[in-house]
């Protein structure tokens, strides 16, 4: 003798705890509405159950195929809501290269931060908050200087009269570190900067908290000239709701030569994500009003042509 338990939440189920006793082997008082149905059976024989002249056959294995098939669609549910859903934490969006020939090109304009934070290097060094080089440094005005273009006071495709930051290895590139205690306990979620002038090709990566890497960026758009020229520069930046603790840019042989270093903290919004969950979740109710309406028609159809009077 075997012993099942179902969910008497099947609507079929649940008349035939209504009707109850049961016969043909049900255990009698076991089948209260609202309470989980035991039904118990002998050798997997079909089912047999009947009460004031009217028998169902097979009722509970269908039910618990049916059960079975209810909880197969809600896990299926849930690993697919869970599988959308854990991504968002920590999901960043990686920008550039763009052209980028003042602070106006910068694609967090317009944004809202919590703290904000741009160096041009103008000052002849960096002077902002939480942010640590590895290599190079300021460099002043010259022939050879390839500093953002506006900040000579003039877009005039060369940035010679202004200031950036220089580090003589660009393959080994310059990592600014961010420290989060000297930014009020956050680290930037946006983080960009912008490459004036170097070799082919450009490699930035941007690292989140636990320093793992949140994505590389390549860029080839070095126009050979080391004159202060602007038309090849571009910025290349991040966004991250989980942080970013450092940036990386690179490029191929030389040296390598920045300028307007930025970041900022800003709540991220993932409408996309919202979005999702909202088809998700209007799914989940498209599929549990149809599973509902089939329910109903099949006990219906039951009711009309399956139970034989005895
Ligand atoms: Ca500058
Ligand atoms: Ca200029
Ligand atoms: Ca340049």
């Amino acid at each position: 003798m075997q012993a099942l338990v179902l969910n008497a939440r099947d609507r079929g189920v649940r008349q035939n705890c209504r009707n109850s006793p049961l016969d043909a082997g049900v255990q009698p008082g076991a089948c209260a509405v609202g309470s989980r149905l035991t039904v118990i059976y002998e050798n997997h024989e079909p089912f047999r159950a009947r009460w004031a002249g009217r028998s169902w056959r097979n009722e509970p294995p269908a039910a618990l195929a049916r059960a079975r098939r209810g909880f197969h669609w809600f896990a299926a549910v849930a690993a697919c809501l869970v599988g959308f859903l854990m991504p968002v934490e920590g999901r960043a969006q990686l920008l550039g290269p763009t052209p980028y020939l003042s602070s106006n090109d910068s694609p967090f304009v317009g944004i809202t931060f919590s703290y904000f934070h741009l160096e041009n290097m103008e000052s002849g060094a960096i002077m902002v908050p939480g942010v640590t080089p590895s290599a190079g440094g300021v460099i002043n005005p010259s022939f050879f200087t390839d500093s953002v273009d506006a900040d000579d006071g003039a877009i005039d495709g060369f940035g010679r009269l202004g200031h950036s930051f220089f580090s003589n290895d660009g393959p080994v590139g310059i990592r600014f570190t961010f420290t989060a205690s000297a930014l009020g306990g956050d680290l930037p979620t946006h983080v960009g900067i912008v490459w004036t002038d170097g070799t082919n090709a450009i490699r930035f990566e941007a690292f989140d908290a636990a320093n793992n890497s949140l994505g590389v960026v390549t860029g080839n758009h070095a126009d050979g000239s080391f004159g202060g020229q602007t038309g090849e520069d571009r910025f290349y930046g991040i966004i991250s709701s989980g942080g970013v603790s450092s940036i990386l840019i690179q490029n191929g042989g030389g040296g390598i030569e920045v300028d307007h270093l930025q970041y900022g903290f800003a709540v991220v919004p993932e409408p996309a994500a919202f979005a999702l969950s909202g088809v998700a979740v209007s799914g989940l109710a498209a599929c549990l009003w149809r599973r509902r309406r089939r329910r109903r028609r099949k006990v219906a159809a039951g009711r009309k042509s399956s139970p034989d009077r005895r």
